[in-house]
This record gives C-alpha cells, structure tokens and sequence, in this order.
C-alpha cells in the first residue's frame, strides 16, 4: 500500500467515525424528523406511550361519569342533571285528622320518610314538625329530603285538627224546697259549662234560675254548645213543697157533736165557726193536726155547720169547711 492510499483510508474512517456519531446524537436527542432512518420506530414508542396515557385518563374520565355508588336524588332537582340518577321519593303519611286537646290545637305526631335506593342516609325534615302543636283547622306539611348532596324532593300531607267533643256539664243535684207563698218559690241554682277548646261555656237552662217555681216537681233542662256546635244537655229536679197553710175541716159529727180539725201544716190563728139557727162560736187557735169539738143543742132540722165562716185563716183549702148536723 501506498502513503497516497494509506492517507485515503485514514481518510474514509474518519468520515465512518465522524457520521456514526453524528446518528447516535440525533438519536440521544430523540430527533424523528432530523433521523428518517430511526423516525418510525421512535413514533411508534411515542403513540403507545400516549394511548396508554390516554386509556388511564378515559378510565378515570369514565370513572367520573360512572354513577356514584351513593348519589341520590331527585332527577328534576339534581344539579348535574344526570338522568341516570335515581329520583329519591318523600314518602309522606295519609292525611291525619286529630282531635283538639286545648284551645291553641292539638300535637300531631306522624312519620315521613325518604326512598333512596342509593343515599339511605338521606335526612327528611317537615315543617311543621312531628310532634309540634297544629292550630285547629287544616294545615299543610311539607317534607323535604336531602341528601349528602344537597340535591332534595319534597312532598306535602294535610294535617287537620278537629273539635268534636261536647262540653262537659256541672249541674246541681236535684233539690226540694218549701214554698216561700200559696204560688210557689223562686228558686236560683248555679249551672255551668267548659269546653276544652272554647273554655268556660254558659249553658241554657228552662225554667231559668231566679224564676218562679210552682208547687210540684220540675225538670230543669240546661244544654250547652260549643264555638263547632257540640252539644251536651243535662237535667235536674226542683220540687217545691206546698208554703205551709192550715186546712180547717169538720172531720166528724156525732149526734149534736161535731169535731173541727187542722189538718194543715201551719197552725190557724183565731177563727169563728158559725152553726145554722144556733150562732157563732169562736176558736182562739188550733195547731197543726189539733181537733176540737163543739156540742149544739138538738134540732128538729139539719142545721149546716160552716168552719172560719168569717175567713179569717188563709186555709190551703177553702172549699171543706163545711159539714151537716142531722136532726134528732
Ligand atoms: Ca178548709
Ligand atoms: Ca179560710
């Protein structure tokens, strides 16, 4: 070999050298486009690298979108508007109807509940409240659920208190009195009346109190109505005994004797006893349930005998005061 080829291949390996360098370079640098010759292969790495890049993102994309294992809620209310969400349903208690305890209502207790097939913690709030006092009358409850969320459903129930209870009644006990004249007696007796929700109550009563009661037994009838038209009625007697008057009678006769006797309840004062064709004789007084006997002289005739022929005793009875002595 000669030094002119010697140097010509000196010459050639450098330049080998020289460009093997060079590739490894571009490829350090990952330069495709600069490097046709490792171009493909480097793009290929590349887009496997991105679509495993791109499959976790879709995965945790999907993931996203997957319905949540503990969504909730109500579709028309959600807020992401995701249709595939289940609606959550109030479930609200049929229409209770309660009687009222007191004038401001009565408590009404009752259950509302949520169905949720995902969210079983949801919460249900109503308003009024269970247990809360309702004025009488027909209120509307509205119950909302929410869930963890913050979407809700809501639902409404009537709740109505009513007063279908009478009055209660306080009436006296029945009574006797004496008569205060030959009438009767005014009699005054105390009735009254409460209502749970009105509260006292004055109940109607015939004969009215303070009125004049006749000689006998009366039915005192007394009803009371509530503010709803409940009514209760009740009754007691009154018996006023006769006012206490003697009753002068001839209670026997006897040959030209004759028996004159009170059979009233009051003692007569001084009274005349007057004998046809014989004359008057005076009685100073005769108690209650006393007799006393007067002797005429015999007579060819019957002779009537009249008893306070003058009427100077008030007698319960004024037409038996008379009698006969037959003749002997
Ligand atoms: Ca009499
Ligand atoms: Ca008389």
């Amino acid at each position: 070999m000669t030094i002119a080829n010697l140097i010509t291949l000196r010459r050639a390996v450098r330049w080998l050298l020289a460009g093997a360098a060079f590739v490894t370079v571009l490829a350090a640098a990952g330069c495709a486009a600069l490097c046709p010759a490792f171009g493909p292969a480097m793009t290929q790495a590349a887009a496997q690298d991105k679509t495993a890049q791109d499959e976790t993102s879709q995965d945790k994309i999907s993931q996203e979108k997957a319905p949540s294992p503990r969504p909730v809620v109500v579709a028309r209310n959600d807020r992401r508007g995701d249709a595939r969400r289940e609606a959550r349903q109030v479930v609200v208690p049929q229409p209770p109807t309660v009687e009222a305890t007191g004038p401001t209502g009565a408590k009404v207790e009752f259950v509302a509940s949520a169905k949720d097939i995902a969210d079983r913690r949801a919460r249900v709030t109503c308003s009024p409240a269970s247990g809360s006092t309702f004025p009488l009358g027909a209120t509307t409850v509205r119950c909302t659920a929410r869930d963890a969320s913050g979407n809700r459903a809501s639902a409404t129930f009537t709740a109505t208190v009513v007063d279908t209870t009478s009055p209660s009644l306080t009436l006296p006990a029945d009574r006797t009195l004496q008569a205060t004249s030959t009438k009767g007696a005014t009699v005054v007796y105390s009735a009254s009346a409460s209502d749970s929700v009105d509260g006292p109550l004055t109940p109607t009563c015939a004969p009215a109190s303070g009125t004049l009661f006749s000689v006998g037994s009366t039915t005192v009838t007394c009803t009371a109505r509530d503010a709803h038209g409940n009514e209760r009625s009740g009754s007691f007697t009154i018996t006023v005994t006769p006012f206490p008057q003697p009753d002068l009678v001839v209670s026997s006769v006897s040959g030209t004797s004759f028996t004159i006797t009170n059979r009233g309840n009051a003692a007569a004062g001084l009274f005349r006893v007057t004998v046809q064709g014989v004359g008057t004789f005076t009685i100073r007084g005769l108690a209650a349930g006393a007799s006393v006997t007067r002797t005429v002289t015999c007579a060819s005739i019957q002779r009537t005998i009249t008893v306070d022929s003058q009427n100077q005793v008030a007698e319960s009875n004024e037409t038996n005061n008379t009698a006969r002595i037959p003749p002997c």
